[in-house]
């Protein structure tokens, strides 16, 4: 299995080489993709030297996956390329989400939709993907009529720039901006651009994305995404409104059964997600369940997950492995 990584020096990137690795992915040649000025450096992977090679190289030669975390111009650009070569492209920027004839896929929710036809595959935005994880069982079991969001999303959502602002502010150093104000001691209720109806991009994404992933526009979403200085991963307070009633233990049982999740919900012992336990883990942690008392068949609950990896790179990874499993590359 020929796989190229395109985008390999970016911090998304960084992570899927470090989950590919992990999870002993059976490829048997990696193609680190990135800008020409990476062009010739080299990356290890799994204590052996790759060198990096340019968009032309690696479509040359012929991957038989290419996982892009490389924007959505370059995606829009050259994954229809990697197609033309016969690659299944896997990709995590938004050029491709919404569009009809592509697959928006989170594997514990809608894998099955895959074929082998799919050779664009678009994995969704970070804070669309721990939501739908949860939402999913539920809705299976009591039909969910709305969701009403509120992230509190990780600097690394916006990149290195950000990460550097965050650390230079805590030490009182200047350098670049990736905001424009200061994200220390600060919560910015903005990510992305605005858009004419008020909501941002990043709000607009997890009401839009959450319809096409769980196929089913009659499920109502509203969000508000906040940028906060933290490191480890999103969080989200999520209440979910049912058609049906529903029984809090029953729901407990449902999410530590569900794929993909852990509940960490024992209050009594101050036991909740927080970032920095779900770092560099892949699984979507919950907690907080509890009724919305203000509502016969609403749910309250706590999402956290790191936003690199299952928010991201570990998805990614996760439909490569089922594309393989399923024979569809
Ligand atoms: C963010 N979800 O957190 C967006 C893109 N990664 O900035």
């Amino acid at each position: 299995m020929k796989v190229a990584v395109v985008g390999a020096t970016g911090l998304v990137g960084t992570v899927m080489l470090k989950v590919l690795e992990e999870r002993n992915f059976p490829l048997t040649e990696l193609i680190p993709v990135a800008s020409e000025k990476s062009v010739g450096k080299e990356i290890t992977f799994k204590g052996k030297k790759f060198p990096i090679v340019s968009m032309d190289t690696a479509i040359g030669m012929r991957p038989d996956i290419a996982l892009f975390s490389a924007g959505g111009n370059t995606s829009l650009e050259h994954a229809p390329r990697f197609k033309e070569a016969g690659t299944t492209v896997i990709d995590n920027s938004s050029a491709w989400r919404m569009d009809p004839n592509v697959k928006l896929i989170v594997p514990e929710v809608n894998a099955h939709e895959l074929s082998i036809d799919n050779k664009i595959i678009a994995n969704p935005n970070c804070s669309t993907i721990q939501m739908v994880v949860v939402l999913k069982p539920l809705h299976d079991k009591y039909k969910i009529k709305r969701v009403v969001v509120s992230t509190y999303q990780s600097v690394t959502g916006t990149g290195v720039k950000a990460v550097e602002q965050l650390m230079n502010e805590r030490k009182g150093i200047d350098g670049p901006k990736a905001y424009p104000y200061e994200i220390d001691l600060n919560v910015l209720p903005h990510i992305d651009v605005f858009m004419e109806n008020g909501y941002t991009k990043e709000e607009m994404k997890m009401v839009n994305e959450t319809n096409k992933i769980m196929s089913d526009n009659s499920i109502k979403v509203t969000a508000t995404t906040v940028r906060i200085p933290v490191m480890g991963g999103h969080s989200e307070s999520v209440n979910i409104e049912f058609e049906n009633d529903f029984d809090l233990a029953e729901v407990r049982s449902i999410l530590e059964k569900a794929p993909g999740i852990i509940v960490v919900d024992d209050v009594a012992n101050l036991k909740y997600p927080m970032p920095k336990d779900a770092h560099e883990k892949d699984e979507v942690f919950v907690g907080r369940i509890r009724r919305d008392e203000s509502h016969a068949r609403a749910l309250n609950l706590w999402i956290v997950a790191d936003n690199l990896r299952k928010g991201a790179a570990t998805n990614a990874v996760q439909i490569a492995e089922y594309l393989i499993q399923k024979e569809l590359v």
